[in-house]
C-alpha cells in the first residue's frame, strides 16, 4: 500500500489547549506523524509518496472560499494587531446570539469555529492545505486503479465541517477526498470513521445526501466531544435520509462491543453498496489513550482491518485522532497490515 505523506505538517504545532480547568500541551502534535511515518519505514509498508498539488478547487468543494479566504488570512491578521503567541477564539454565536459575521479578527473566528480546540499558528494554514492534498493524492491513487492507498494526514480532519475549524481540525480531508470520487464520476462513496470521537464535520457536510454514507462508531456524544452531534437517532434528512448512521457507545467500551459495532456499520456499507470506501482512520480508540475511553488493544487494529478488507472493495484510509504517541505507529500501522494481510 501507498502512504502519502508531507512534512510541512511539522508547520502547524500548537502551543496549548484547555481542559478540565488546565491548560495542558496540545496532545494534536507533530510526533503523532512521525511515529506513523516511522512505523510505515519499520514496516515496509510500500513507497511514500510527497502529495500532488490539486490547487484550492477540491477543497472547495467542501469548505466555502470565504470560509478558507479566512482561515489563509487570519494569522497574518493576528501578526498586523502584534498578536502574540496562538489564536484563539473566544466568542462564539451560540443559542440566542445572531450568526453575523463581524468585521473584527476574533469575532470572525468565533463565527468560523465551534470550540476553542483549533489554534491557528503560523504554519497552521500550510499544514492543513498540504494535509488535503496529501488526502487528494491517495484519492487519486484508488481512482487510478490501486486497491488500497494511506493519506497520513495531519492536522486531523473530520471535526471540520464546511464553515467550521474545531478539535483540532481545519479541512476535512476525508470528506474532500470522498467528494473527489462523487465529482469523478463514482456515485456511491460510503465513509466509515472509527475515530473515537463522532465525525460531526463530515456527517454535516453530508448529511442530506445520498451519494455518500456516513457510518461512525465513537463515544456517546452524551458523555464527551462533540457533545452536540453523533446520536443514534441522526439518521439524514431529505435524499440523505436512511444514509448516516451513528453507533454511539458507553465510555470504557472494549473490543468485543466495539467490534459488534463495526459489523454493524460493514453490513450498512455492504447494503448501500459503495463502490468504494473512505476510512476515517482515528486510533484513539486505544486504551492507552490520553484523551479517550474505549479499551482497544494494538493487535485489535489487525482485526479493524481484516474486517475493513472483508467488505472488498477499494479503501482509502485517511488519518484521523490517537494520542497515545508511542503507540500510534503499530495502532494505524496495524490497520493497514490488517487490510493487506486479509
Ligand atoms: C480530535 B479527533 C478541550 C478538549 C476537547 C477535543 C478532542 C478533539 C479530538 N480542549 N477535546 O477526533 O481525534
Ligand atoms: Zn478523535
Amino acid at each position: 500500500m501507498l502512504t502519502f505523506y508531507s512534512d510541512d505538517h511539522h508547520l502547524h504545532h500548537g502551543s496549548c489547549e484547555l481542559i478540565d480547568g488546565q491548560l495542558m500541551p496540545c496532545f494534536e502534535k507533530p510526533q503523532r506523524a512521525d511515529h506513523i511515518l516511522q512505523r510505515v519505514k519499520d514496516r515496509q509498508l510500500g513507497d511514500i509518496h510527497a502529495p500532488k498539488d490539486f490547487g484550492r478547487a477540491p477543497i472547495e468543494r467542501i469548505h466555502s472560499a470565504a470560509y478558507l479566504d479566512f482561515f489563509k488570512g487570519a494569522w497574518e491578521r493576528w501578526q498586523a494587531q502584534n498578536g502574540n503567541g496562538d489564536l484563539l477564539p473566544f466568542t462564539w454565536p451560540a443559542r440566542t446570539l445572531r450568526p453575523v459575521i463581524p468585521t473584527d479578527l476574533h469575532g470572525q473566528l468565533g463565527y468560523y469555529s465551534f470550540d476553542g480546540g483549533a489554534p491557528i499558528t503560523a504554519g497552521t494554514w500550510q499544514a492543513a492545505y498540504s494535509a488535503a492534498q496529501v488526502a487528494l493524492s491517495a484519492q487519486q491513487e484508488i481512482a487510478n486503479g490501486a486497491h488500497s492507498a494511506f493519506a497520513l494526514c495531519r492536522p486531523p480532519g473530520h471535526h471540520a465541517a464546511g464553515e467550521l475549524m474545531g478539535g483540532y481540525c481545519y479541512l476535512n480531508n476525508a470528506a474532500i477526498a470522498a467528494q473527489a470520487f462523487i465529482d469523478q464520476g463514482k456515485q456511491r462513496v460510503a465513509i466509515l470513521d472509527v475515530d473515537y470521537h463522532h465525525g460531526n464535520g463530515t456527517q454535516d457536510i453530508f448529511y442530506t445526501r445520498d451519494d455518500v454514507l456516513f457510518t461512525s462508531i465513537h463515544g456517546d456524544p452524551a458523555e464527551e466531544f462533540p457533545f452536540f452531534l453523533g446520536y443514534s437517532d441522526e439518521r439524514g434528512e431529505g435524499a440523505g435520509e436512511g444514509c448516516n448512521f451513528n453507533y454511539p457507545l458507553p465510555m470504557g467500551s472494549p473490543w468485543e462491543v466495539w467490534s459488534a459495532a463495526l459489523d454493524q456499520a460493514c453490513e450498512r456499507i455492504a447494503e448501500y453498496d459503495a463502490e468504494v470506501i473512505v476510512v476515517s482512520l482515528g486510533v484513539d480508540t486505544f486504551k492507552d489513550d490520553p484523551i479517550s475511553q474505549f479499551k482497544l488493544d494494538s493487535p485489535d487494529y489487525l482485526a479493524i482491518g481484516k474486517r475493513i478488507a472483508a467488505l472488498g472493495k477499494p479503501t482509502l484510509f485517511v488519518m484521523e485522532g490517537g494520542y497515545a504517541v508511542e503507540a500510534i505507529g503499530v495502532n494505524a500501522v496495524n490497520v493497514l497490515e490488517g487490510f493487506e494481510g486479509a
